[in-house]
Parts: structure tokens; sequence; C-alpha cells
């Protein structure tokens, strides 16, 4: 019994040796000391021995037993530590290869020319308000002095949804309801979509965009809406630009002006872009209608206020020569990828 301990064991080595993976090493094991593996067997056989025999070769048997677990979990651990240095040899990372390029996401235009003026209005303390695309008749209309049987409320320029309710024209209405819960000094701006009935071509689109701002306060004069607007220009346009303010008319405001800045494409020359007249218009402002202050709660024998209101989409097509006012919203890459 004790030679075919001994050819068990050495056969048992030279398997272990010879063993190159993990599922073949946990086979070894079953094969001899599993259940019904050789060195269980031979524990079995243990009763045919004589009682002087048996404890010694138990000894034995036991001690060999010992031996194997130990060379095999010695193995297993091995060859579980080589089949990780594999894998990772295998995975290595060739930080050599060029990176596959990663295409990344552009501003659109207006938003470039809409963070620009947020930061310009900002730094000369405006708050940035927003509010609803869908606005009562009171809010957008009336509340603004914009009498009944004025052409802006006719069902051809405005698209109602509703007996009351409405696309809103302008951003006026969230200006409206900062001065409804907020005391004066007010000096906010409101950007955002707007919406009139106009037929579609290269300078007109029933969606556009506005810029609209509001200042109230005890004391606030034109030369105030000057130094505003003229700081604003010159930010935009560069710092030698002409501003010209020329009389003009909104139910909102009054005095009301149109502002005017030299074309930036010529220098004030004359050119195609300007239509030769070296001036280009950007924007309509004015100083608060004393009737629109009222309706909002504010007295206008106490405060006075400007306010001032600039289309972006004309603002954006002309810095970026922008033939097209329809391409701002046709979302076309190849137009997008350009800026
Ligand atoms: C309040 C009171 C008055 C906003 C103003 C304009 C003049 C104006 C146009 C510019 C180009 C519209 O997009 S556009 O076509 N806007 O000319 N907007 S004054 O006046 C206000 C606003 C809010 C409470």
């Amino acid at each position: 019994m004790q030679e075919t301990l001994k050819e068990i064991v050495n056969a048992a080595k030279e398997a272990v040796a010879a063993c190159s993976d993990e599922s073949q090493i946990e086979n070894l094991r079953v094969q001899y000391l599993g259940k019904k593996g050789q060195l269980t067997a031979l524990l079995k056989q243990m009763g045919s021995l004589s009682a002087e025999e048996r404890p010694k070769v138990g000894a034995l048997v036991n001690q060999a037993k010992q031996e194997l677990e130990e060379l095999i979990s010695a193995k297993k651990q091995e060859l579980k530590i080589k089949a990780q240095e594999n894998k990772l040899n295998e995975e290595t990372v060739d930080i050599t290869m060029p990176a596959k390029p990663v295409k990344t996401g552009k501003l659109h235009p207006l938003n470039t020319v809409l963070d620009d003026m947020i930061n310009i209005f900002q730094s000369m303390g405006f708050d940035v308000v927003d509010g609803p695309e869908v606005e009562t008749d009171y809010y957008n209309f009336e509340c603004l002095n914009v009498p009944a049987d004025h052409p802006a409320r006719d069902m051809q320029d405005t698209f109602y949804l509703g007996e009351n309710l409405l696309l809103r024209t302008q951003t006026s209405a969230a200006q409206i309801r900062t001065m409804e819960t907020r005391k004066p000094p007010i000096r906010v701006i409101c950007p955002g979509r707007v919406f009139r009935a106009d037929e579609v071509d290269a300078t007109h689109s029933p969606v556009f965009h506005q810029i609209e701002g509001l200042v109230v306060d005890k004391g606030v004069t034109m030369c105030d809406l000057k130094g505003v607007l003229e700081e604003f220009a010159r930010e935009i346009y560069g710092s030698d630009t002409k501003v010209k303010f020329r009389p003009s008319f909104f139910p909102f405001t009054e005095p009301s002006v149109e502002v005017d800045v030299t074309c930036s494409e010529c220098g004030g020359k004359g050119c195609r872009v300007c239509k030769g007249s070296g001036w280009i218009e950007i924007l309509g402002a004015g100083m608060v209608h004393p009737n629109v202050l009222r309706s909002c709660g504010i007295d206008p024998d106490v405060y006075s206020g400007f306010a001032f209101g600039i289309g972006l989409d004309r603002l954006t097509t002309t810095r970026y020569k922008i033939s097209d006012i329809r391409l701002l919203f046709e979302n076309d890459k190849r137009f997008l990828e350009q800026f």
C-alpha cells in the first residue's frame, strides 16, 4: 500500500507540475483529493490493514494528502496570477495610437451674440429675466399702452391662441412682471423668442429673437438711456463707432427713438450693406410711458425709466455676414459648423 501511495503522490506531483491552466488543476484536485479521488480510495482500503500498520499508513496517507493539497493550492494561485498577467498583457493600451477624433458641439451663432450681449449688460449692472412665450392680451398689449385699434393687435400681425391668449410679439411682458414684483431701482434685460405673423423671406421670419431692457429709478433721464446704449454699441461694434438717435414713436415709450450706428462694413462711407447711407439701424428705445409705469403700480411722478428693444437676429446676420435670416432657423449642420 505504501508503494501505491508513493506512486500516486509522484504521479500527482508530475501532473501538477505539468499543468498549465486553471480548469486542469481543478480536475487534478478532484482526481486525487475528491470524494472519489485516488487518495480517498486509498484511505477507504485502510480497513484491510493490520491494527499495527493502520495508524502508520494512515499518518502517511494524511501527510501525502496535506502535501498534495498545498501543492495544488500553490499551483492554483500561480496559474491565477499568470492568467491575470496574460489578460493584462492582452489588454494593454497602445498609448502611441492616435486618438479617435472627438466631435465637439458648437454654440449657435445666435447664442454667441446673445452671450456677448448678456455680458455687456451684466457688466453695467443689469439682471437677466425670463418670461413665458404664451402671453395674455393684457401683458402683451394693454399694459404696454398699445391701443385696441393698433395694427399690431390685428389677427394679421399677431398669432392668437384664443380670445385672450397669444404668442408674445415682444419680451416686454417679462419686464412688466418684474415691475409688478420688484421695487425700483430696476435694471433688467429680457432676451427671448418672439412671434409675429410675417411672411418668410431673406430678412423676415415669424419667429425671431429680441433683447429688451428696462431701467426704472428716481431721476432716470434720456441721458442715462444714451449713455447705456452708446456703451453697448461701442462694446459690440468697436470703440470708434458713432451712434445716432432719431426721433420715433412707440406706444410704450415717450419720447421714443431709433438708434443707428456707423456701418461696420464701410466705417460710415456708404456701401452695399448700409445701402449707401453709412448708418445701420440697430434698436428702438425711449423713456417708459407714464401709463405703463402707472399700470404696474409705479408712480410716474416719483419714478422714471427707459426701455429699449434690440433684434438679435439682425445683429447676428450683420456680424457674420449671413445673407439670409432663414439660415439661422434651418439648423443645417453645414451652415452651423462654420461658426
Ligand atoms: C416696458 C416698457 C417699454 C421696449 C422697446 C423697442 C423700443 C423697439 C424693436 C427692436 C427691434 C422690436 O425686435 S424689434 O423689431 N423694439 O423698437 N422696444 S422700446 O420697450 C419697453 C419694454 C418694456 C415695460
